[in-house]
């Protein structure tokens, strides 16, 4: 299975012993991730320190900033994350992580992000993911109702999904 996340975060920190955090599952899953199918896009270079993207790399994922997204052309870059996803004819999980997205457009999230990839940014890309590849399924995580305002990070959420379904079915009748 590939994996295509939408992040502000590796999410690859250590697990710390009697302190709960989201930050590990990259990390502590590792049985069953394989991270040559791993695709991170939107991640928050300027907070992590160099090593995190190191490792990243070093173990097969192909880690995209919303810079590196923005300057090949989002044709360009969703061409790649879908050949990484999908190497030795894996299927799709994508998983959005509401905090990859700029808290302009999603501010209901425990940990609001300045520079964020744009709402209408992962709209298409969850689309254009479901329409042209073999794509599993979707998630979204980190969506805090108590933190939104006018719930307009909540839907932001739901129209993710919508989009997403909306492509599902565009491939599923693409072929009769
Ligand atoms: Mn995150």
């Amino acid at each position: 299975m590939g994996l295509i996340v939408f992040d502000a975060h590796f999410d690859s920190r250590e697990p710390i012993p009697g302190k709960e955090h989201s930050g590990h599952w990259m990390r502590t899953l590792s049985d069953v991730i394989d991270y040559r199918k791993v695709v991170q896009m939107g991640i928050n270079a300027a907070i992590y320190s160099e090593a995190y993207m190191r490792e990243a790399e070093a173990a097969g994922v192909l880690v995209m900033t919303p810079y590196d997204i923005r300057r090949v052309g989002w044709t360009v870059a969703l061409r790649t994350a879908i050949e990484h996803g999908t190497a030795d004819g894996a299927g799709v999980y994508i998983s959005v992580d509401i905090d990859g997205i700029d808290q302009a457009y999603a501010p209901g999230t425990s940990v609001p992000n300045c520079g964020g990839l744009l709402a209408h940014e992962v709209l298409d890309a969850v689309f254009e993911i479901a329409v042209n590849a073999p794509t599993l399924a979707l998630d979204i995580t980190e969506v805090s109702p108590p933190l939104d305002r006018d719930d307009m990070t909540s839907r932001l959420a739901a129209q993710i999904i919508m989009n997403f379904m909306a492509g599902v079915v565009r491939q599923t009748s693409s072929g009769t």
